[in-house]
């Protein structure tokens, strides 16, 4: 081992010095922050992932993307064997790694060893991949040199979607049997099952669904990939793709993000009458719907809308098959009042609340047999517990079932198919969407109709050290800084169907305030002024904070 870490922190020293003290952290996705700062720490995440692969003796995935941040941000995800989010106490070995000195990494490298118990003569494989920004080819090949630096090997897919890249490590470490661990196997598995759903419902004559949507890649790696994918399903959706790269700036004035944040259509997108739109965000893991109706009047189908859609579907499901399986679904506290009100009192599904963060809502959809989670901004997924998912296997071959329950149970295995169950996938969620959508004969507008969003407004507030503020209950308390909850307490009170509550950021260095009331007015005044008690009673500064 000795011999490897010299190498290590001489390919270090050369190559990829730490040339700052700044701090950084791995966050609720990983590493992100401008890519000047990022190259050693990509360096010493490939010794980590190496590390993490001989622990777990299984291949570990590497994304190399900033998301819906701007181009000039960077970042990276490590992925666990089966496709999900590096487990929590490597979190703080990444952090750690990634801040010691250039002539300390062959220390912390051997701390790491031996509180892990890492068996160094294991062989280590790395999956990577990366989104368009300009520098990410470079930190991959950084990356890289940490991989073989620390003796592992690396296959490197290129230019890959986050969520095909979860899928890759899925299905390399499942022997198979999840899918191949192909760009062609993870399009195969997925639009296999989409066309077999559509071709199962028949034509319906009274259906509004129509077979076009206009997708907005956010200028990023999903142009690309929805591309490849419009090969597969033309006989059942025709996209076309606006923002496709070919001219504007990843995630500048479009994507998901943008789209939900500002509660407008992105750049580049005409909305004609009840037409229906789709935005992704730069690494397409997350998606949102919209259209405009006949006044004109922007409506955002965001993930609480597509949340409810897939939960009332599969419920459906479900109960046609007549198994009796737990269907739950997860938010956050970003999710719209009304969606929960929704979920509750319409469609009797059980509803969580996890902190904000993919793994959180993750972990706690594991606790249903089947787990709808989703975030307001469009991330989120269906997970099938292995109980479920052989349940519904056999059903659907169980001869003493009714035809109708059977087929139920076939549709379902079908579903199961076309949903990536690693993490949010805009393409796999986008082709579910679809399905439902021309499964009910409904158009956009009737899926709108489930219920009204109420009014709501996200701003930020910058502070001195966001870290003063903690919180408890899924982030809907404020614990720190003393007296702030009860200002917020009783700013809310003022509103009708007012709510609100604040975070900091664990992707951006500001404080994150949310809030809904009974008009877009009020929520509006309702986020300044808790915007405003952040300012003063958690260190602002620069600018007070206001609505734009
Ligand atoms: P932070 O910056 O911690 O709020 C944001 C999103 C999360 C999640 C992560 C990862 C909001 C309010 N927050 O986290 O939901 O998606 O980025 O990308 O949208
Ligand atoms: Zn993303």
């Amino acid at each position: 081992m000795e011999g490897m870490l010299e190498a290590v922190k001489k390919v270090a020293l050369e190559k990829f010095p730490r040339k700052s003290d700044r701090k950084i952290q791995y966050g609720t996705a990983g590493f992100r922050t401008r890519e000047e700062y990022l190259d050693h720490v990509l360096y010493r995440m490939g010794v980590l992932a190496v590390l993490r692969s001989r622990t777990k003796k299984a291949i570990i995935g590497a994304m190399i993307t900033a998301s819906h941040n701007p181009e000039e941000d960077n970042g990276i995800k490590l992925v666990d064997p089966a496709g999900e989010m590096l487990e929590a106490s490597w979190e703080t070995h990444a952090t750690f790694l990634a801040n010691v000195t250039d002539e300390d990494i062959p220390s912390a490298v051997k701390t790491i060893v031996s509180q892990e118990n890492v068996p160094m003569d294991v062989a280590a494989s790395v999956y990577v991949a990366k989104d368009t920004r300009a520098s990410s080819q470079r930190l991959s090949e950084a990356f890289q040199c940490g991989v073989q630096a620390a003796g592992g090997t690396c296959k490197d897919y290129g230019l890959l979607t986050t969520p095909q890249l979860h899928y890759m490590v899925r299905c390399v470490n499942s022997n198979g049997q999840y899918g191949q661990a192909t760009e062609e196997g993870y399009f195969q598995k997925l639009t296999t099952a989409f066309c077999k759903l559509r071709k199962q419902m028949g034509k319906k004559d009274d259906s509004s669904y129509k077979t076009a949507l206009k997708l907005d890649t956010a200028n990023g790696v999903g142009a690309y990939k929805a591309h490849l994918l419009t090969q597969y399903i033309s006989d059942y959706l025709t996209i076309d793709i606006c923002n496709d790269g070919s001219s504007g700036k990843l995630n500048y004035l479009c994507g998901a993000d943008y789209v939900k944040v500002n509660q407008k259509p992105a750049d580049g997108m005409t909305l004609n009458s009840n037409c229906r739109c789709a935005s992704f965000d730069g690494d397409a893991d997350r998606i949102v719907y919209y259209y405009a109706d006949q006044n004109g009047t922007f409506h955002l189908m965001d993930g609480d809308k597509i949340a409810t859609l897939v939960a009332g579907y599969l419920q459906e499901l479900l109960n046609r098959s007549g198994l009796s399986l737990n269907l739950g679904l997860v938010q956050t506290a970003y999710a719209n009042g009304s969606s929960t009100v929704y979920i509750t009192d319409t469609l009797k599904v059980p509803v969580a609340c996890a902190a904000t963060g993919v793994k959180h809502l993750h972990h706690r959809a594991l606790e249903f047999d089947l787990g709808v989670y989703f975030e307001a901004n469009g991330h989120g997924t269906v997970l099938f517990s292995a109980n479920a998912s052989s349940q519904i296997q056999k059903a659907a071959t169980d001869n003493s079932l009714s035809g109708i329950q059977r087929e139920a149970a076939v549709q379902m295995c079908t579903v199961m198919d076309l949903i990536n169950q690693t993490v949010g996938d805009a393409i796999s969620d986008m082709l579910l969407v679809e399905v439902i959508l021309a499964t009910y004969g409904w158009e956009i507008n009737n899926w709108d109709s489930a219920y009204v969003d109420l009014p709501n407004r996200q701003l930020k507030v910058k502070v001195k050290d966001r870290t003063v503020i903690t919180t408890a209950d899924a982030e809907r308390t404020a614990v720190t800084p003393e007296g702030l909850q009860q200002a917020v307490d009783s700013l809310v009170a003022k509103y009708k169907h007012g709510r609100s509550f604040v975070r900091p950021s664990g992707t951006e260095d500001v404080v994150r305030v949310y809030a809904e009331a009974d008009t877009q007015e009020n929520a509006d005044k309702l986020a300044n002024e808790v915007g405003l008690a952040v300012y003063s009673m958690a260190g602002g500064i620069g600018d007070p904070p206001k609505t734009s």
